[in-house]
């Protein structure tokens, strides 16, 4: 097995002191940072993702994974020139007003993350208005909001609002994700996409920003 297959598998499995190990092995070697990104790291995460759409890896297993995999970005990051980093891959994400719940959104941080995306996590309990100055201060083309209780979803939809009282609405798209979230409540509120879960929101930000 080549080092990038080992190291694809190292990040599957969620070996997070292997990853870090061999990425380093292989930056010490001479690889170009880039290959190890996407012919190891994110090749993992590959393996993943339709294992966990079929049912056969679980949420804690993809943290595990998504876990491992950013222990080897940690070490490639530094290492990419800052033009290898499209700014435009700039994702907002937070969990709306009223709404303490950050697990589900940390994972799809952390999945978007192994994307290859820049991520502003704005944490928990965040306002339209908070949501609105970091997509101007980022200039950002994607927002994702995420909301548990059937009490926070409609700030969605006033999140919404505010985007498009400032002007940003049609520069921006927004995904909405969370329990209580379903096709039907994105399509109403006017959202740009419903994520299911974290694989479905890397999959419509790479279709949106690539
Ligand atoms: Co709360 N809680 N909780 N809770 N809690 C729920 C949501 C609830 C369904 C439990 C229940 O009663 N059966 C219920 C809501 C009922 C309703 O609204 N109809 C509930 C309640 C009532 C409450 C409190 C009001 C309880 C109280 O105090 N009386 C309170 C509210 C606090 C607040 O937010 N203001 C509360 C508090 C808490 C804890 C603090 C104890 C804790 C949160 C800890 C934390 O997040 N740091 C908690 C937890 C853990 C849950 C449950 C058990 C688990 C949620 C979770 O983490 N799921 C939950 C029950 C449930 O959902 N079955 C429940 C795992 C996570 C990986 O899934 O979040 O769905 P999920 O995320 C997925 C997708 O939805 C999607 O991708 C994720 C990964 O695949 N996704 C996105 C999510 N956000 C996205 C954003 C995107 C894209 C995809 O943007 C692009």
């Amino acid at each position: 097995m080549s080092d990038f297959d080992q190291l694809a598998d190292y990040v599957f499995k969620g070996n997070a002191a292997a990853v870090k190990d061999l990425t380093q092995k292989m930056v010490d070697a001479g690889n170009n940072p880039m290959e190890i990104i996407s012919n190891g790291l994110l090749l993992g995460m590959d393996i993943v993702t339709p294992k966990f759409k079929a049912g056969e890896m679980y949420v804690p297993e993809v943290m595990m994974a998504a876990k491992a995999l950013n222990e080897g970005m940690t070490i490639v990051k530094p290492l990419i020139a800052d033009a290898d980093i499209a700014v435009s891959k700039t994702i907002i994400i937070g969990t709306v007003s009223g709404d303490l719940h950050d697990i589900g959104k940390n994972l799809v941080v952390m999945i978007l993350e192994s994307g290859g995306f820049n991520v502003v996590d704005l944490g928990v309990d965040v306002s339209p208005e908070k949501f609105v100055a970091a997509i101007k201060e980022h200039n950002a083309k994607i927002v994702g909001l995420s909301a548990l209780l059937t009490t926070t979803m409609m700030n969605m939809k006033l999140t919404i609002e505010a985007l498009k009282e400032a002007g940003l609405r049609d520069d921006v798209k927004v995904l909405v994700g969370g329990a209580p979230v379903s096709q039907s409540f994105a399509d109403d509120i006017g959202a740009d996409g419903y994520c299911a879960d974290a694989m479905a929101a890397k999959e419509m930000a790479t279709a949106y920003l690539n």
